[in-house]
């Protein structure tokens, strides 16, 4: 019983205020099993405080099946630790991040910063990923054209969107632009899509633009052509000394401040729809086409560059990267996992790059721009040293922050994050281990690469409950609350795909199938949960429209105008209409409520919002009883259905379920 009833965790209701600054009191409650619990102590920063029992029944405790304690404790500067240690009349006991035990563990306190807050827009946040050349061309005047440069050993070349296939070559080019996301925002707006998350979009020769080539710029690719020329590369010319089109639009002037300039507009017409944008941030390396390194020679000749760093070992940007001997024309330096198109950066040893990459991280949040906030690139790779690389995001916050409060740090980090999100680093990541893994596992019983299938873990329920227990208890709650919760993404197979519980990859001779057996239901399911999942959920482009993939290139498709899925789309918009009109979903608290073969069920609540989420991924019918009881919901509660996901049905508040005895009795 007092497993089951006990609960705290750092939402408002629970922590106030949930991050303290040094020195502010704190308030903390822990809520227990009624008459079940003597007595409990507060253990924060190493000092034990009693709490006082609250005798009067409260808005919260309508069951009347619940003791409250309470207590302050005075915020240090740092990091806050804290657990509780409970006195019953046969045993004691404490509880902390993982729950209820006998015997506690220090490293899963319960922990706050003071002082480190994140963006109250980003909580819950509904966003939309778009890899920009896939979404839509709403500019054809500046598509790459056939030959206009080379690119990893061959050339560039249009592609014809409606071929629907992201072609296993990745110097393909779609079109797609910003004007396209411009022109795209009614659509998203009436989706219910509340930020954007933009692929990058800088200067950069390939359709993905992580070789980044200009960090100053947007791409003209993606923005205003404004000066051209009429040329392009012979067959034989497989190097960039004639890609004269090329380098006329990258760097002419007009085209740059054009295309920045447009970039501002698309940030303005968001804001004025209440979206949000973040960008791409891609610091740990470079592209080798940029004019620190030139390994392309794109500016050798162009007036008024310095020689990049691969074409002199006397050019002023020679320290901004690792070369392995002092020659000219030094092919051999480090790239991003041996990658020659992506040479690292070198913070170690140029003050100058540090600073330059931290004016960047100021320039794109302000005036007039205005952006809201960063994904982060391999984050946890930056520099050659952990210390290097802590000083340094330690350093970005402080410049991204003090030019704009509001913007969101969000770091790509796969594994233990917890080193970063101890404040004054990241706000949080995009969440792989405690949201698209767990979740694809238990629904599909496929991975997020589409690599491996295990049939164990495809509705296991109890191993979703405690993958997901540890991977959550790895952030403070602010954190959790801003996670990027994705299904699919740019890196992964699309999760449409997964849903037909196959392994498959795009490898030379063309995998097919990624639309084969694919189930409708568990998408929603999937969306289901995505959507009342503590963080912020976002969609990857076309996964509402339906679309299919196996990973990297495969699931980079063009979005399928005309051809869309309409009726997912439509329920998409109906779970994040319910997302952002129940408060719940974006800042209340979590709790597990059955983790079980094939079902799993779950909670989240503050004040008089209260969503109960169900899922089953049992292929018969069956019956459940949810103890609804444990979020304070009474016999005398009727509860509405909001959604519903079983075989392409849904519908909105249509049905009402009693509460019996402190549980809804449910059949699925
Ligand atoms: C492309 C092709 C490759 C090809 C290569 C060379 O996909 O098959 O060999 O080109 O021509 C970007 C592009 C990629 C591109 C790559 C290199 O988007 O399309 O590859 O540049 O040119 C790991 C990292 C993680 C990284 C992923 C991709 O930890 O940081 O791999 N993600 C970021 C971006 C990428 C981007 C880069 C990094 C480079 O999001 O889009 O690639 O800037 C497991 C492991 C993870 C691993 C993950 C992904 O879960 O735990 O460590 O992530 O798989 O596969
Ligand atoms: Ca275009």
């Amino acid at each position: 019983l007092l497993e089951s009833a006990i609960f705290h965790d750092g939402t408002s209701e629970f922590r106030d205020p949930m991050v303290p600054k040094a020195g502010e009191s704190v308030k903390i409650t822990l809520r227990t099993a009624k008459d079940v619990v003597r007595s409990t102590v507060l253990i924060a920063n190493g000092k034990e405080i009693p709490m006082k029992k609250l005798t009067k029944v409260s808005e919260r405790n309508k069951t009347n099946r619940f003791d409250y304690f309470e207590e302050k404790f005075i915020a240090i500067d740092g990091i806050n630790d804290y657990y509780f240690k409970l006195e019953c009349d046969e045993f004691t006991a404490f509880y902390d991040v993982l729950g209820l035990s006998t015997g506690h563990d220090s490293n899963y306190n319960f922990k706050v910063t003071s002082g480190y807050d994140t963006p109250d827009w980003a909580k819950g946040v509904v966003m939309y990923q778009i890899f920009v050349d896939r979404f839509y061309n709403g500019d054809p005047s500046n598509d790459v054209v056939d030959d206009e440069y080379a690119y990893v050993g061959g050339h560039v070349s249009h592609a014809n969107w409606e071929d629907g296939i992201a072609d296993v070559d990745i110097r393909r080019f779609y079109g797609g632009d910003l004007q396209g996301v411009i022109d795209k925002l009614d659509y998203l707006q009436k989706l219910g899509i509340e930020a954007l998350y933009l692929n990058p979009i800088f200067v950069s020769p390939s359709n993905h633009k992580y070789d980044i080539q200009d960090y100053d710029h947007i791409d003209p690719h993606f923005g205003v052509i404004v000066n051209d020329v009429d040329d392009v590369l012979s067959e034989y010319d497989n190097d960039n000394t004639h890609a004269k089109k090329y380098i006329k639009r990258v760097t002419d002037k007009e085209n740059l401040e054009a295309s920045n300039k447009l970039f501002a507009r698309l940030v303005e017409e968001a804001h004025s729809r209440n979206i949000r944008v973040i960008i791409d941030g891609v610091f740990n390396h470079c592209g080798s086409f940029n004019k620190w390194i030139d390994r392309e020679m794109i500016y050798k000749d162009a007036e008024g560059f310095e020689p990049g760093a691969y074409v002199s070992k006397d050019s002023p940007y020679r320290n901004f990267f690792k070369f392995a001997d002092n020659t000219d024309y030094c092919r051999n330096y480090e790239g991003w996992w041996g990658y020659d198109t992506l040479p690292k950066l070198n913070f170690e040893d140029s003050k100058e790059l540090y600073d330059y990459i931290l004016r960047i991280g100021s320039k794109w949040v302000s005036a007039p721009y205005n952006v809201d906030g960063w994904r982060l690139d391999v984050a946890a790779d930056l520099g050659h040293s952990k210390e290097m690389n802590h000083q340094f995001w330690t350093d970005f916050r402080k410049s991204v922050k003090s030019a704009n409060k509001n913007a969101i740090i969000l770091a790509e980090h796969y594994g233990d994050p917890s080193d970063w999100l101890q404040g004054g680093q990241w706000d949080s990541i995009m969440n792989y281990d405690a949201f698209m893994e767990p979740v694809s596992w238990f629904l599909t019983g496929v991975d997020k690469h589409s690599d491996n299938v295990d049939m164990f873990l495809k509705g296991n329920g109890k191993s979703f409950a405690e993958a997901m227990k540890h991977n959550m208890a790895k952030m403070q709650t602010q954190s959790l609350l801003v996670s990027m919760n994705q299904l699919s993404n740019h890196d992964h197979s699309r999760f449409l795909t997964r849903t037909n519980g196959r392994c498959g990859r795009i490898v030379s001779d063309g995998m097919k199938g990624a639309e084969e057996g694919v189930n409708i239901a568990l998408m929603k399911a999937a969306i289901i949960m995505q959507m009342t999942w503590p963080g912020a959920p976002t969609f990857y482009y076309g996964d509402e429209a339906g679309l299919c993939g196996w990973t990297d290139p495969d699931n980079r498709r063009p979005y399928p105008w005309g051809k869309e899925n309409a009726e997912l789309i439509d329920f998409c918009r109906y779970a994040i209409y319910f997302h952002s009109h129940n408060k719940a979903l974006k800042t209340g608290a979590f709790k597990m409520l059955i983790a079980m073969n094939n079902v799993v069920s779950f909670g989240r609540f503050e004040e008089d919002s209260k969503i109960i989420t169900l899922v089953s991924t049992a292929h018969s019918d069956m019956e459940v009883d949810i103890p609804v009881w444990q979020l304070d919901i009474s016999d005398d509660d009727t509860m509405e259905r909001l959604l519903y996901s079983y075989e392409d049905k849904y519908n909105v508040g249509k049905v009402d379920y009693n509460v019996e005895g402190g549980s809804l009795h449910v059949k699925i």
